[in-house]
C-alpha cells in the first residue's frame, strides 16, 4: 500500500524520542529525565537505586514497543503456549534485557559518559527469587527459549511478595532472612488493575435445573479473593517478539468484605483483607518435598483459577467458540502444583459455560500436558479429602466424577484386577483418604513427560508405571535444556567473545553450532587463550570470595565445586567425605605431591530440613579446620559460599574446573546444573544420573568423570540388603574420615553435633555414600592427574563446551512445540506505533 505520507511516520522520528531513541545522547537525556520525572530526584541527592531505577525505565521504555506489538499479534487466532507453574526463578533483568535487545555496548557508553559505573548499576538490582531451584529456574529458561524462538507464549505464576529467604551463615548455620525484593519497587512489571478476576474459596456446590430443565451445578463459596496481575515482558534474543510472564497478586475484594460480608464490622472487615492478601505473601521454600500446607492448595487454585479464566476471557474477546479452547491454548504444567487445573477447567466450562460434560473432557484433555520434575516419593503431592473438600467443594465433586468414568474403562481392561484399580484411582484410599495430584495430571492430560531419558524410563519402570500401561502413547520424554543467552552470554562474556571470535555468533541461538570449536582443541595458541580465560574468570571469583568471606584462595589451583540445593540425594555430604579423605593425606605426607584444590559449596537447605542443615554446619565446620591449618596451606581451602541464587550463579560457573554431580543414581531426574557447568567450560565429575547420562554421551566418555553405581546396581543393592556399615568396617581410610568426624575434631570436641548425621550413614545410608565412597575417591584422584597435563585438560575443556549444543533450551523447546503442544513460531511485525510522537 502506498500510504499518503503524513500517515507514515519515518523511523528518524523515534531516534530522537527521548523514550526510544538510541544515541548517545538521547539515552543520556533519558536516563536523567527518569532520575528527575520517575524517582524524583537530583543527581546530587539521589542513591545507587535511585539510578539504578532510572536506568531500567530507560530500557524498560525501549521494549514496549515489541512487547504491545507482541500482545497484539496474538489476538489474532494464533496458538499460545501457557507455561503454569507455582515458580519462575527468572533471575536479574536488567542485562538480560540489554543483550537481548542488542543495546550493552549503548548503554554502557551513555552510562560512563554520565559519570556513572554501569557494574555498580547492575549490581543494585534484586533479583525475583520466585523459585527454589531447578523447576523454577527451568521454567525461566524456557520463557526465554520461547520468545527467541518466537512462539507465542504466556507464563502463569504467583507474585509472591516474598520469594526464597536470603541465606546467611551465622557460626556455620544456615540462618533464613526475608527476602524483600519488592521494597525499592519493581521496575520490570506493570500491574493490570483492571484485568483483575475474581477466585472462590469454600462453601458448598448447589444442584439445580436451569429454565431449560438441564440439570446444573453451582458453587456458593464463602469467601472470594481479587487476582490482580503483574506482568513482566520476557524479550527474545535480538527478535521482534516479548512475550509476558504474568504473575498473579491476591487482593481481598473491597465489595465483598466491606459492605456484603463485614457490615458494621471494620476490624474484621481488614482481616479480612489482610486473609485474602496472605495469600500471595510468601513462596513455599521446600524443595521436592510437599509440606500439605492448606495455604499452598489455595496458592496452587489461586493461580490457576486465574490463568485458566484469563485465557477464556482473551479467547472470547477474539469471538471465536469456547469450544476450541484446545486448539488456541496449549498449557502445560510444571508438575503437580498446577494439575488443579484439570478440575478447574472443566468446573469453568461445564458449570460456568453450560458445554457438556464430554465436549470439556476432550477440551481439558487436550488443552494440557504434564511435566514430571521427580521421582522422590516425598514429593508426590496428594491432599487430604477433608481439607481439599473445604476449599474446593465443587473440584472434589468434579473429581469423584472424572475418577469413576476413569476407572470404569480401567475396569474394562482389567477386569478383577483391584490393585491396579486402587494404584490407578484418583483418589488415595489405603488410609486417611487424600486426592493424588499426579493421577489427575495423567488422566486429565494428553501428554505425559519426564525431563531426561533415563528420568522418562524410570518414570515409566516406577511411580506412573499403571499410567504407561494404560496409556503408553502419552508419554514422551524432552530433556531439559538451559539458555545459552544468560548462562553463557550474560555470564561470561569474555569466553563468549572468544568464540564469536572464531566461530560467529549465529551459536548463540544455535548452539550446535559450536561444534566448530572441536578442531580448535588442536591449537595450542587457542587453548592457550582458553586457559587464559578461565584463569582470569577464576580471579573474579576468587577476588569475591576474599571480599565476602575473607578467604584467600589460589585462583590456580583447581576450582571444585557443587551448586545446588542442600538434598541428602544430592550427596554434599559424600563431596565432603572426599574433602577430608584429601585432608588425611596431605596430613600424613606433608611432601605428598598434589594437585592444590579450592573446594566451593553453596546451595540453600529447606528451613525444615534438619539433616541438609546439619550439612551445611558439616561443610562450614571443615572449611574452619582446614582453612586455619598451617600444614595444608596453598594445597586446599574449603569455601561455603553463602545465598547462592541465579545472581550468583553467574559468577560461580563460568569460574569452575570441575562440576560436581554425584547424586545417587535414580534419584536426580535431570539436572541443569550440570549442563550451565559443561557449557562454560567445567569437566563434570557424575554418576549416571539424569542429564549425566546424556552429557556423557555427547561430551564423550573420554572427557567425562564417571563414577558409582548404576540405577540398577542401587535397586539391586537396596533389593539384597545394603549394610552401610560393613563397607566401614572394611575401607580403612573411609574409616578414619568418619571416625574424625565422629571425633569432634571439626566440633571443638563436640561429639554429638555429628552423630546424626554419622548414624544415619552408617546405619542407614538411604543415598548410599559408603556404597559410592571409594569409587567417588578414586575417581577424584584420577582428575588430580588430569589436571597436571593442563594442555590435555583444556583440550577436553573446549572439547566439552563444543558438544553442548543438545542442551541448549532452545532444543527443548522446539521438542515440546512439535511432540506436544503443536505450535508454530509466529513472527511479530513491530506494526502498531504508539500513539503522539510514533
Ligand atoms: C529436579 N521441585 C532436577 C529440575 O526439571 C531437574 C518439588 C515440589 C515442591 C517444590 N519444588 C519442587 C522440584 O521437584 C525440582 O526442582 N525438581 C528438579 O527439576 C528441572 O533438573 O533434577 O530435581
Amino acid at each position: 500500500m502506498n500510504a499518503p505520507l503524513e500517515d507514515s511516520l519515518t523511523p528518524q522520528i523515534r531516534v530522537e524520542d527521548d523514550r526510544t531513541g538510541l544515541s548517545i545522547t538521547t539515552l543520556r537525556s533519558a536516563l536523567a529525565d527518569n532520575l528527575f520525572y520517575i524517582q524524583g530526584k537530583f543527581p546530587g541527592t539521589a542513591t545507587k537505586n535511585d539510578y539504578y531505577m532510572a536506568l531500567a525505565y530507560t530500557v524498560r521504555d525501549r521494549l514496549l514497543q515489541r512487547w504491545l506489538n507482541t500482545t497484539q499479534t496474538y489476538r489474532k487466532n494464533v496458538k499460545v503456549v501457557c507455561y503454569l507453574s507455582a515458580e519462575f526463578l527468572i533471575g536479574p533483568q536488567l542485562v538480560n534485557n540489554l543483550i537481548n535487545l542488542g543495546i550493552y555496548a549503548k548503554i554502557r557508553q551513555a552510562v560512563e559518559e554520565s559519570g556513572l559505573s554501569l557494574q555498580e548499576l547492575i549490581e543494585q538490582e534484586e533479583e525475583p527469587g520466585l523459585g527454589n531451584g531447578g523447576l523454577g529456574r527451568l521454567a525461566a529458561c524456557y520463557l526465554d527459549s520461547l520468545s527467541t524462538l518466537e512462539i507465542p507464549a504466556i507464563g502463569y505464576g504467583i507474585r509472591y511478595e516474598f520469594g526464597i529467604f536470603d541465606q546467611e551463615i551465622r557460626d556455620g548455620w544456615q540462618v533464613e532472612i526475608t527476602d524483600k525484593w519488592l521494597q525499592y519497587g519493581n521496575p520490570w512489571e506493570i500491574a493490570r488493575p483492571e484485568e483483575y478476576v475474581e477466585v472462590k474459596f469454600g462453601g458448598r456446590s448447589e444442584h439445580y435445573y436451569d429454565e431449560k430443565g438441564n440439570y446444573r451445578v453451582r458453587w456458593i463459596p464463602d469467601r472470594v479473593v481479587k487476582g490482580v496481575p503483574y506482568d513482566t515482558p520476557i524479550l527474545g534474543y535480538q527478535v521482534n517478539t516479548a512475550n509476558t510472564l504474568r504473575l498473579w497478586k491476591a487482593e481481598a475484594i473491597e465489595s465483598f468484605d466491606f459492605q456484603a460480608f463485614n457490615i458494621g464490622d471494620y476490624y474484621g472487615a481488614v482481616d479480612a483483607k489482610i486473609v485474602s492478601e496472605n495469600l500471595t505473601k510468601i513462596l513455599y521454600p521446600n524443595d521436592e518435598v510437599i509440606q500439605g500446607k492448606e495455604l499452598r492448595l489455595q496458592q496452587q487454585y489461586f493461580f490457576v483459577s486465574c490463568a485458566l479464566q484469563d485465557m477464556i476471557r482473551l479467547l472470547l474477546s477474539t469471538e471465536v467458540s469456547l469450544e476450541t479452547f484446545h486448539q488456541q491454548f496449549a498449557v502445560q504444567l510444571n508438575d503437580t502444583h498446577p494439575a488443579i487445573g484439570v478440575a478447574e477447567l472443566m468446573r469453568l466450562l461445564v458449570d460456568e459455560h453450560r458445554i457438556d460434560w464430554d465436549k470439556a473432557w476432550h477440551i481439558t484433555q487436550n488443552t494440557f500436558a504434564f511435566t514430571n520434575h521427580t521421582l522422590l516419593p516425598e514429593a508426590l503431592e496428594k491432599w487430604p479429602i477433608e481439607l481439599f473438600g473445604r476449599l474446593l467443594p465443587r473440584h472434589l465433586e468434579i473429581i469423584y466424577e472424572i475418577n469413576q468414568r476413569f476407572l470404569d474403562r480401567v475396569r474394562m481392561k482389567y477386569p478383577r484386577d483391584l490393585g491396579k484399580l486402587s494404584r490407578l484411582s484418583l483418589i488415595d484410599e489405603s488410609g486417611e483418604r487424600y486426592v493424588r495430584m499426579a493421577n489427575l495430571a495423567c488422566v486429565g492430560s494428553h501428554a505425559i513427560n519426564g525431563v531426561a531419558e533415563l528420568h522418562t524410563e524410570l518414570l515409566k519402570k516406577t511411580v506412573l508405571k499403571d499410567f504407561y500401561e494404560f496409556f503408553p502413547e502419552k508419554f514422551a520424554n524432552v530433556t531439559n535444556g538451559v539458555t545459552p543467552r544468560r548462562w553463557m552470554v550474560l555470564s561470561n562474556p569474555r569466553l563468549t567473545r572468544l568464540i564469536t571470535e572464531k566461530i560467529g555468533d549465529r551459536w548463540i541461538t544455535h548452539l550446535d553450532d559450536l561444534r566448530k570449536l572441536e578442531t580448535l582443541a588442536d591449537d595450542a595458541s587457542f587453548r592457550q587463550q582458553w586457559r587464559q580465560i578461565k584463569q582470569e574468570t577464576k580471579g573474579d571469583l576468587a577476588a569475591y570470595i576474599r571480599k565476602k568471606l575473607d578467604i584467600i584462595v589460589d585462583p590456580k589451583s583447581l576450582f571444585d565445586i557443587q551448586v545446588k540445593r542442600i538434598h541428602e540425594y544430592k550427596r554434599q555430604h559424600l563431596n565432603v567425605l572426599h574433602v577430608i579423605t584429601f585432608y588425611n593425606r596431605l596430613k600424613h605426607d606433608r611432601d605428598l605431591d598434589i594437585t592444590p584444590r579450592t573446594f566451593i559449596f553453596g546451595g540453600k537447605a529447606a528451613p525444615g530440613y534438619f539433616m541438609a542443615k546439619l550439612i551445611i554446619k558439616l561443610i562450614v565446620s571443615v572449611a574452619n579446620i582446614v582453612n586455619n591449618d598451617p600444614d595444608v596451606r596453598d594445597r586446599m581451602k574449603v569455601v561455603f559460599i553463602p545465598d547462592f541464587n541465579v545472581t550468583l550463579g553467574q559468577r560461580i560457573y563460568p569460574a569452575a574446573d570441575l562440576s560436581e554431580q554425584i547424586s545417587t543414581a535414580g534419584k536426580e531426574a535431570s539436572g541443569t546444573g550440570n549442563m550451565k557447568f559443561a557449557l562454560n567450560g567445567a569437566l563434570t565429575i557424575g554418576t549416571l544420573d539424569g542429564a549425566n547420562v546424556e552429557i556423557r554421551e555427547e561430551v564423550g566418555a573420554e572427557n567425562f568423570f564417571l563414577f558409582g553405581l548404576t540405577t540398577e546396581e542401587v535397586y539391586g543393592l537396596k533389593a539384597r540388603g545394603y549394610r552401610p556399615f560393613d563397607y566401614y568396617n572394611q575401607n580403612a581410610e573411609l574409616k578414619a574420615v568418619i571416625d574424625l568426624i565422629s571425633s569432634g575434631f571439626f566440633s571443638h570436641g563436640d561429639v554429638d553435633l555429628f552423630k546424626p548425621l554419622i548414624d544415619n550413614l552408617l546405619y542407614r545410608d538411604d543415598y548410599m555414600l559408603l556404597a559410592d565412597y571409594q569409587s567417588y575417591i578414586d575417581t577424584q584422584e584420577k582428575v588430580s592427574q588430569a589436571y597436571r597435563d593442563r594442555e590435555n585438560w583444556t583440550r577436553m575443556s573446549i572439547l566439552n563446551v563444543a558438544r553442548m549444543g543438545k542442551f541448549s533450551s532452545d532444543r527443548s523447546i522446539r521438542e515440546y512445540a512439535q511432540k506436544i503442544w503443536k505450535v508454530e513460531p509466529v513472527p511479530v511485525e513491530l506494526l502498531q506505533l504508539c500513539p503522539g510522537g510514533q
